[in-house]
């Protein structure tokens, strides 16, 4: 094996090669690209976060604190740079949230220093993860996030944990001001806010859920208008986008990052999820609502919008899609941030218009067999005709 001054070499040159990379987009099919690299990876994490530098302490240069994985990140635009706040996963399973910045969008994303170091309320959380940013034209940036405690209705049972939505608001990503968890009935996970008062009042995309994993008889997306976001509390909940039997979201389903205002109505991303003989499978989907009142779906195309792919599909929880960070440049062009896997983090990017034009032009599902081969049928008649 190698001295640490070999080994401090060769991996100090293959983190700035990773982060060097140029990354290319790769036709798809016309609705959004992929690109051939991930963004961010475990392997991009800082290296003085993992190895100690001083050979007196360190003599092999052994990496003593990895990280696992570099996942479903938050994402915005601040001071012309396309900011991730990535949920980063150390080797003891913990996540904790720390800022990746890019001058494109694209490639070249670096971790600023150190992580985020996130206040804590009067009940302090065994994990957090899964941010989505708002910044809410109260003039805040609102990180909501996932906060998972270990049940202690069942102290027997070690996996038996609760989800509750973490609020924080920050001006530069740096520094949080932690406000009150959300109080709701249930347990949530993928709470999300309108970056609009609505009525007045802050509204959410809420995730109700009987328990910790099951959503049981919490139907969906969910709605609900909060008076004061420094002691935020749904006491009414409507779902807005319900799953259903035999779909891509029959088990769950959740709001992704906070919709986009566009001329025609709010675009929204979520992730669907079915079960299936390997466990769940999660894949991502649109939907659109009206914009005056964004709680009324107006577009509901059918199926999934990304499914994983290749590589997508392998790590350490296979065949997931997820997402919570999006970007939308004033061009129209917008940068979707997905993970893979609970893995790596990968961009896609697309437009206003071809969203748009996909969510209203989409067929939606029927719900059956019989009227998902008449919708094909009437596709291929009007081709054959068009073709003549
Ligand atoms: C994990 C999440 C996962 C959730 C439900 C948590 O312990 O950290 O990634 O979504 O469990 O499976
Ligand atoms: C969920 C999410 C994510 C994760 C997914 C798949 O419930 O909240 O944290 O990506 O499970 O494990």
């Amino acid at each position: 094996m190698l001295s640490f001054e070999e080994r401090k070499k060769l991996v100090t040159e293959r983190y700035e090669e990773l982060i060097n990379r140029p990354n290319c987009p790769i036709e798809g099919n016309g609705i959004f690209c992929r690109y051939e690299n991930p963004v961010v990876t475990a392997e991009m994490a800082p290296l003085i976060w993992r190895y100690d530098f001083n050979p007196a302490t360190n003599p092999f240069f052994e990496e003593r604190l990895g990280v696992n994985a570099t996942l479903n990140s938050g994402a915005i635009k601040m001071n012309g740079k396309y900011c991730l706040v990535v949920r980063v996963e150390g080797y003891d399973r913990k996540s904790f949230f720390a800022v990746a910045e890019s001058p494109n969008g694209v490639d070249h994303f670096v971790f600023r220093n150190h992580p985020i170091t996130m206040p804590e309320t009067e009940d302090p959380g065994t994990n957090i993860y899964d941010m989505r940013l708002t910044k809410h034209e109260d003039g805040w940036i609102y990180g909501l996030f996932c906060v998972e405690r270990h049940d202690p209705a069942h102290p027997e049972d070690l996996s038996a944990a609760t989800a509750t939505c973490g609020i924080a608001r920050t001006r530069d990503l740096e520094h949080w001001d932690r406000l009150p968890d959300l109080k709701t009935k249930s347990q949530q996970r993928n709470v999300v806010l309108h970056p609009e008062f609505v009525n007045g009042k802050y509204a959410l995309y809420t995730r109700p859920q009987d328990g910790f994993i099951d959503t049981g008889s919490g139907g969906g997306i969910g709605w609900a208008l909060v008076d004061d976001i420094t002691h935020a509390e749904v006491k009414e909940e409507l779902i807005i986008e319900p799953r259903y039997y035999h779909t891509i979201k029959e088990v769950k389903n959740g709001e992704g990052p906070h919709p986009i205002k566009t001329p025609k109505g709010w675009l929204h991303l979520a992730h669907g999820v079915r079960g299936c003989a390997s466990g769940l499978r999660y894949v991502l989907y649109m939907y659109m609502t009206s914009l005056e009142e964004p709680w009324k779906p107006i577009a509901t195309p059918g199926g999934y919008f990304m499914a994983p792919v290749g590589e997508e599909y392998i790590g350490d929880v296979m065949n997931v899609l997820f997402t919570n960070g999006w970007i939308c440049d004033e061009d129209g062009k917008v940068f979707i941030y997905y993970a893979s896997s609970d893995t790596r983090m990968h961009v896609a990017t697309s437009t206003i218009d071809r969203l748009v034009d996909y969510c209203m032009n989409t067929p939606v599902d029927e719900l059956t067999t019989a009227a998902s081969v008449r919708t094909r049928n009437a596709l291929i008649d009007r081709n054959l005709a068009f073709l003549k």
